[in-house]
């Protein structure tokens, strides 16, 4: 029986980055998770008696909302839902699921590399039919529908049994509860030489995947442990956990850093990797030798064609604004297309889908390519074995050959978070009305050559987005760019990008921070960080 619940609309329900975050106690409010994915059903047409796939990362509350959505998927005409076993399913598995089974669309429920608990973070967010992240027109039309909402639809019930594979009804609608790794590692076969990976660990490679208790786990043991032969124990932290363990599963040189100083250490394997909270992204180290996520996305492309599935060459690579210049050299090499859209994954839906791109990725840790439409962590992490293996060099070796050959985009994010929003927003308004000013304008010995907020209009479908970022981008090509996170929970985070590239392989060797000493103090020069936020240092440094 389809029971309709009058409600009223909520003002905060406009996704961000990628999908609406917030606390749990604040998704826990009366109606507040029922109004957006009634929203989201509302916003779209023509799903009656098609598939929608169901799974998020396992953080807590993931088990509830599953539950919420099956009913309201069942009530609002759905004919058949597809839930990963234990509603787990990582974010590029989801994606593979609703293109495999060509799915109407698919709701994912992450907060991705925030905190999770009771009181900490929670996601939801909607796939189209092409398995990526909602574009922005979608998006747009989900937030008018919150602000507008009078009703959402449920059937009642008992909770469906996530826990065993198979098939069952509610309602008239079909729930097909199935393995959330497999699909994902029958894909993974197909596009990178499993024999010649295998063959690597066997010769002795070794290699530490930290999991950080989220979703990756089921799917690193399954591959690299079970498929590729590593050794049992190359795996840790693989058991998810609703509250990561109480960690932040962001795999970055401040949260995964027991990783970082074991691969800096005496004892380092070969390789080390980690992913976050929903499997999107990855962080790549070497012994004695971190690899920036914008360096592995030009190595990845540069070297693709030794995969299997990438041995016809790339058609493209793309990359978001704030993320380094390396795959532009790569790709003018190739003498392939090179596109630089906003930030978030949304932006690479469509020229993936028109085969203008195989290969994107973002500085924030995230790469992947047109086998599904959301960045993949584990998929960077096999083509980076899949290279090693081929070329049996050590990563160390790989990325200073990579240096010389391309030149060296020395690289770095700043994060400054927990800002009180409105000394935030301030300061990025404050920046933009500096721009016109800025060319031609002369900062500890560099003069800015361009400035502008980035505005990015899509090649294929022509829909304009503006506001993207600012970017100062001086003579010679060093650059910062600022922008604010959209995909806190709590105040604002200021993200202050900085590059200089050098291509001369005698000056390959700086630390990072010394050798964009000068872009530093230019950034905060130019919009006068310390001075507003009164922080002296940012908190994160990747
Ligand atoms: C961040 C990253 C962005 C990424 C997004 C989602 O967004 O900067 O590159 O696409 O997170 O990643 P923002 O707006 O906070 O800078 V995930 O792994 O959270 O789905
Ligand atoms: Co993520």
């Amino acid at each position: 029986m389809i029971r309709t619940a009058a409600t009223t609309p909520f003002a905060d329900q406009k996704p961000g980055t990628s999908g609406l975050r917030k606390k749990v106690p604040h998704f826990r409010q009366p109606n507040y998770v029922e109004n957006f994915i009634q929203s989201i059903f509302d916003a779209l047409d023509g799903f009656a008696g098609q598939t929608l796939v169901v799974g998020g990362d396992g953080r807590y509350f993931n088990a509830e909302v599953v539950q919420i959505v099956i009913r309201m998927a069942a009530a609002n005409g759905f004919g058949r839902v597809l839930v990963g076993r234990d509603g787990l399913l990582s974010t590029p598995a989801a994606s593979n699921v609703i293109r495999k089974y060509k799915a109407f669309g698919g709701i994912i429920l992450s907060a991705s590399h925030n905190p999770g608990g009771p009181t900490e973070d929670f996601g939801i967010k909607y796939n189209i039919g092409n398995g990526g992240p909602a574009p922005e027109k979608v998006t747009d039309a989900i937030f008018e529908r919150t602000k507008a909402i009078v009703a959402w639809k449920t059937v009642d019930g008992p909770d469906v049994d996530l826990s065993r594979i198979g098939e069952t009804k509610v309602g008239q609608m079909t729930v097909g509860i199935i393995d959330p790794v497999d699909d994902y590692a029958a894909l993974m076969e197909t596009l990178f030489d499993f024999d010649a990976i295998r063959a690597l660990f066997a010769s002795g490679f070794s290699m530490r995947f930290d999991a950080m208790s989220a979703v990756t786990g089921p799917y690193a043991e399954e591959i690299l442990e079970r498929r590729l032969g590593a050794p049992a124990g190359t795996v840790i932290n693989k058991v998810p956990l609703p509250d990561f363990g109480g960690h932040h599963p962001d795999p970055n040189l401040v949260h995964a850093k027991d990783l970082y100083d074991l691969m800096m250490g005496p004892d380092a394997p070969d390789f080390g990797a980690a992913s976050d909270g929903d499997g999107d992204r990855n962080l790549v180290i070497g012994r004695g030798q971190f690899v920036t996520p914008s360096d592995s996305l030009a190595i990845l492309a540069a070297n693709a064609n030794l995969a299997p599935g990438y041995a016809g060459g790339l058609k493209g690579i793309a990359r978001s604004m704030p993320t380094s210049a390396a795959a532009d050299h790569v790709a003018k090499k190739l003498g392939i297309g090179c596109y630089e859209t906003p930030t978030g994954w949304k932006f690479f839906g469509n020229l993936l889908d028109a085969g203008l791109a195989t290969i994107c990725g973002e500085e924030s840790a995230g790469s992947g390519s047109d086998h599904v439409r959301e960045k993949d962590g584990l998929w960077a992490v096999l083509l980076w074995l899949n290279i090693l293996a081929v070329r049996r060099e050590s990563v160390k070796t790989v990325v200073e050959k990579h240096w010389t050959e391309f030149g060296r985009n020395y690289y770095s994010r700043h994060d400054y978070e927990g800002l009180d929003a409105t000394v935030a927003n301030a300061l990025m308004d404050e920046l933009r009305n500096s721009l016109p000013a800025l060319p031609d304008a002369h900062m500890n010995d560099l003069f800015v050559a361009r400035a502008d907020d980035f505005a990015y209009s899509d090649p294929v479908d022509g829909s304009l987005s503006k506001r993207q970022g600012v970017r100062v981008i001086f003579r010679g090509g060093s650059r910062v760019v600022f922008r604010l996170s959209g995909t806190g929970t709590e105040g604002a985070t200021l993200r202050v990008y900085i590059e200089r590239y050098e291509p001369d392989p005698a000056r390959h060797g700086l630390d990072t921070q010394e050798a964009l000493r000068e872009l530093i103090a230019n950034a905060d020069m130019i919009a006068g960080i310390a001075a507003r936020t009164g922080r002296a240092a940012p908190d994160v440094i990747t």
